[in-house]
């Protein structure tokens, strides 16, 4: 393919492929964007998967191991996309473990009760489908299908955190305080996982012009608000904005943005979890590295009883 074949793929909305020629700041900007969701999904196994061991019931912990074992699968997709594009696996952990790489700021928040497992399964995973579902039209083939098969998985997530929800809103008055306290503490963290605001986001309009992103931070935001406002109210719950209001003019929610120094903050790595989570993900590295050695070696030993 040639730049002048690339930039008609793009403009007709087809997909690049890995073999194509492509600009360097698309390569890049790729990796740097697939690397981040890829480091995402596997940090993001911890806030939840600190309750396995202590789910209430047989049934509450199948479902929570399903959904804690997706979202490694769907690392994995991810960082297989990211190696379409010539980016190593070992190399993008390295720079994870390095700080040198994002990972999206939600997960630098403690699950502090079994209903913060609902809540993430709501407005965690909500917020990940409003992102995600225009990325399964994104321009780079392994990711825009990669994306398909996440998002489906992604809807069992919020479905199985709202029935939870919902189940707890039946219960006694201190599970539905619960689950008011847990709503509380992670409105403003889902709202900053869009990113920034449009005007403070200095790739948006490159992404959107390549076909990568589809739509604004903002514009997702504001979808993810009225797409969940409805559901809080079905659920009896309040959220923490007393802005928060239908708008008849323009057709959709007012809300109250989240505090942006906080988000700044907690993506540079002073987040009440980040130094916790960085932790957690170089021990379970190192505690695998005997499993990557083996798998090697294993190889190795193949390719050579084959040669011979
Ligand atoms: N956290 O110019 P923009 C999930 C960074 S997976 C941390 O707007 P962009 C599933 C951004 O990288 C959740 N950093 O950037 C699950 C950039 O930094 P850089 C992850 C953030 O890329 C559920 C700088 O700020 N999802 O939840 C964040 O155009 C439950 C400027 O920002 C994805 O990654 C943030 N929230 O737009 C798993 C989706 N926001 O590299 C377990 C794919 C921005 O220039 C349990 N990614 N930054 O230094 C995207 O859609 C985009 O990358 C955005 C950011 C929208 C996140």
């Amino acid at each position: 393919m040639s730049p002048r074949e690339f930039e008609e793929v793009i403009a007709a909305g087809q997909r690049v492929e890995p073999r194509d020629w492509m600009p360097d700041g698309y390569r890049k900007t790729l990796i740097r964007q697939i690397a981040q969701h890829a480091h995402s999904e596997i940090i993001g196994m911890q806030p939840e998967g600190h309750w396995l061991t202590r789910a209430p019931s047989l049934r509450r912990k199948a479902i929570l191991l399903a959904k804690v074992q997706d979202e490694a699968g769907h690392g994995i997709y991810l960082y297989s996309a990211a190696e379409t594009l010539g980016a190593d696996r070992a190399e993008l952990t390295a720079k994870l473990l390095a700080r040198e790489h994002k990972y999206s700021s939600i997960f630098n928040y403690p699950a502090l009760s079994y209903a913060d497992v609902g809540v993430i399964g709501w407005l965690v995973d909500g917020a990940a489908i409003c992102n995600q579902v225009p990325l399964c039209r994104s321009s780079y083939g392994p990711y825009a299908r990669a994306m398909i098969r996440i998002c489906k998985e992604e809807s069992f997530h919020q479905r199985q955190g709202y029935e939870l929800l919902m189940q707890m809103m039946r219960g006694t008055d201190a599970q539905r305080a619960m689950v008011q306290d847990a709503v509380d503490r992670w409105w403003w963290p889902a709202l900053m996982m869009f990113g920034p605001p449009d005007d403070q986001s200095p790739n948006t309009a490159q992404s959107m012009a390549w076909g990568i992103k589809r739509h604004t931070n903002d514009e997702l935001r504001q979808r993810f608000v009225d797409m969940t406002v409805p559901q809080g109210e079905a659920l009896g719950v309040r959220f923490p904005d007393p802005a928060l209001a239908w708008n008849a003019q323009r057709g959709c929610y007012d809300f109250t943005p989240p505090d942006w120094a906080e988000f700044t903050a907690v993506i540079n790595g002073h987040g009440p979890c980040n130094d916790d989570r960085l932790a957690a993900r170089k021990a379970a590295h190192e505690g695998g590295r005997w499993v990557r050695e083996a798998a090697m070696a294993f190889a190795r030993r193949s390719a050579e009883q084959q040669t011979a």
